[in-house]
C-alpha cells in the first residue's frame, strides 16, 4: 500500500529590507522554501537563490512595482503579509556641477539660461563650447558659449584661471549679462518630495565680483544675498517641499554697481531628498 505525505506548505515570516530599488537584495525568511520554483513581487518574477529551507535571497529588477511578495513551491504559494515598496526615483541626488552638460540643454533635471528679470521666463542658452580653454566648457546665447550672460564649468578637476577669473573645479561660473540679464541654473523636480538644497555662491573674479545672488522656487524668491569681492562667499542650506515639475532657479545679477564687468560668480548646489520625503 502506497503511503502519501503531503509536501509541507511554504510560509513567509518576514523579509528585509521593506523597500528598495533595482539591484536591492532582499532576504526572505520563513519555512519550507527548499523546493521554491519562483519568487514574485506582484506578477513580476525576480532572480533568487535558495540559501536553505528557511531563507531565500532575491534581487529587485527594474520592472518591479510595489506589491506583495510571493514564494511559489510545488506544494503551494506563500504570500507576505506586507508589501515590498519600490522606492521613488527621487532618491537620486542632484549636483549642479557634477551633472553639468556642455552638450545638452536641458540636461536631465538641469537647464541653463537667463532671465530679463528675476521672475521672468527662462530663455535657454543655445551656444556651447570650450570658449576659454581646454576643459573650460560654457553655455551662452552666443556661438561657442562666449560671454555674456553665460554659465561655465571647469571640468579639469583642478582650479583654472582664464581672463581675470580663477575658477575652482567644484564651482560653476555664473556670469550675468550687460543689461543685468540674470544668469540662471534651473533644477526641475523629477518627483514630489522634500529636498535639501545646499551649497554656496562665491566671488571668483580676481578683479572683485559685485553681484546679487538668488534662489527662486517657481519664481518666488526663497533666498537672496550679495557677493562683493573676490573670494566672498554666501552659503545656503534650505529644505523645500516641491511637486513634480516645480522649478528651483539659481540666479546671478550684476549687483549694486549696475555693471557686469568682473562679475564671475561661483555656484555649488547639491539637491538631496530629505529622509522624510512625503508631501501632502
Ligand atoms: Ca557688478
Amino acid at each position: 500500500m502506497l503511503s502519501y505525505t503531503a509536501l509541507p506548505r511554504p510560509r513567509i515570516t518576514s523579509f528585509s529590507p521593506a523597500n528598495g530599488t533595482e539591484r536591492t537584495i532582499v532576504t526572505i525568511l520563513g519555512e519550507n522554501f527548499d523546493a521554491a520554483t519562483d519568487i514574485r513581487i506582484g506578477d513580476v518574477s525576480i532572480p533568487f537563490t535558495i540559501d536553505n529551507a528557511t531563507q531565500i535571497t532575491a534581487e529587485i529588477t527594474d520592472d518591479v512595482s510595489t506589491g506583495i511578495l510571493y514564494v511559489d513551491t510545488p506544494s503551494g504559494t506563500a504570500a507576505s503579509s506586507t508589501t515590498f515598496s519600490v522606492s521613488s526615483p527621487s532618491n537620486t541626488a542632484y549636483d549642479a556641477v557634477a551633472d553639468f552638460s556642455s552638450t545638452n540643454n536641458p540636461a536631465g533635471a538641469w537647464s541653463y539660461g537667463y532671465k530679463a528679470a528675476l521672475a521672468s521666463s527662462l530663455t535657454l542658452f543655445t551656444g556651447s563650447g570650450p570658449a576659454y580653454g581646454s576643459g573650460i566648457v560654457s553655455w551662452s546665447p552666443n556661438s561657442g558659449g562666449a560671454c555674456c550672460p553665460m554659465v561655465v564649468r571647469n571640468t579639469t578637476g583642478a582650479t583654472q584661471s582664464y581672463l581675470s577669473i580663477t575658477q575652482p573645479a567644484d564651482l560653476l561660473n555664473l556670469h550675468p549679462g550687460a543689461s543685468d540679464e540674470k544668469t540662471t541654473v534651473r533644477w526641475t523636480a523629477p518627483a514630489a518630495g522634500s529636498y535639501r538644497i545646499a551649497g554656496r555662491f562665491q566671488g571668483i573674479d580676481t578683479g572683485g565680483t559685485t553681484t546679487d545672488v538668488h534662489i527662486l522656487h517657481n519664481n518666488a524668491e526663497v533666498w537672496a544675498n550679495n557677493i562683493n569681492g573676490y573670494g566672498a562667499e554666501a552659503a545656503f542650506n534650505l529644505t523645500l517641499s516641491v511637486n513634480a515639475g516645480d522649478v528651483i532657479d539659481f540666479e546671478v545679477g550684476f549687483g549694486s554697481n549696475n555693471a557686469y564687468y568682473n562679475d564671475s560668480t561661483g555656484l555649488a548646489a547639491a539637491i538631496t531628498p530629505s529622509a522624510n520625503s512625503e508631501v501632502n
